[in-house]
């Protein structure tokens, strides 16, 4: 059982509680849409040409899916869409204000890529783990996901599970099929996985995780981000990046900014 996609945030908001995720629709504009889709294309194009990114074999992807990095350096939507109203309003009910933006990277599903490997987001958290999430995801559908192109596999209600067994994972995992410019919404405790893709085309997804204030961040902001981004950014987005902060992060014993 999946929820269905909706505008209502009160669903939204128990959607979460009982499946882990939600499906919301209407949250980014068409123009939005087609620039952060064609900006991650061209992003991915770019790195291949440069010969730059990850080691594709540090981070468990699964083979033919690549992943773009320092996104927020590649186009102002993208540093629009990880502060939009509807992201910090279920930040701020879920895991509280403020909070860290982790990562962020797109993540483009070739024609034949294997699913990647099942996880949890907050994965690097010891267990065991405190009763509440601590970590989002605010994923976006860049093109349509549908049930033969990557689209991402999620075990709903895994965030409830005490004992989760991983070979009954493929029985009664649900793809995400989800019309482009859906934003997926789940909390990191929800068991995921990129799927298969069996299709002709690519599948880009933008995943966003986000983390209550006290954990590392998995992109290190300080040293990657250009200047004009933070030279930019609201006072939210400055606290998202750990550059507006409180009891850490100081510079003698101040917020850096
Ligand atoms: O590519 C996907 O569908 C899932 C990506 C993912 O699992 C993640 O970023 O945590």
């Amino acid at each position: 059982m999946l929820p269905e996609v909706t505008d209502n945030m009160n669903q939204v908001s128990s959607d979460l509680q009982q499946y882990g995720l939600a499906l919301v629709s209407d949250q980014l504009s068409n123009k939005q849409l087609t620039l952060a889709r064609d900006a991650t294309y061209r992003a991915a194009q770019e790195d291949i040409t440069l010969a730059r990114g990850a080691d594709r074999f540090e981070l468990d992807y699964g083979e033919g899916n690549v992943r773009v990095w320092n996104i927020l350096n590649r186009h102002k939507v993208f540093q629009q869409m990880v502060q939009l109203p509807v992201v910090l309003t279920l930040l701020k009910e879920v895991i509280g204000w403020p909070a860290l933006l982790s990562n962020i990277s797109a993540n483009i599903a070739e024609p034949g890529s294997d699913g990647g490997a099942w996880h949890q987001d907050q994965l690097y958290i010891p267990k065991p783990w405190p009763p509440r999430p601590q970590g989002m995801n605010f994923a976006w559908a860049l093109d349509e996901f549908t049930s033969d192109n990557g689209a991402t596999e999620v075990i709903p209600g895994s965030h409830l599970a005490n004992d989760l067994d991983p070979s009954s994972f493929d029985d009664v995992a649900e793809p995400l099929i989800a019309p482009a410019g859906t934003l997926i919404v789940f909390e990191s405790r929800l068991m995921h996985r990129t799927g298969c893709n069996r299709s002709n085309d690519s599948r880009a997804g933008l995943f966003g995780f986000y983390t209550r204030p006290i954990y590392r961040t998995q992109e290190n902001w300080f040293l990657s981000l250009d200047k004009e981004v933070t030279e930019s950014a609201s006072e939210e987005l400055l606290v998202l990046l750990g550059y507006k902060t409180r009891g850490f992060g100081l510079v003698y014993g101040k917020s850096p900014l």
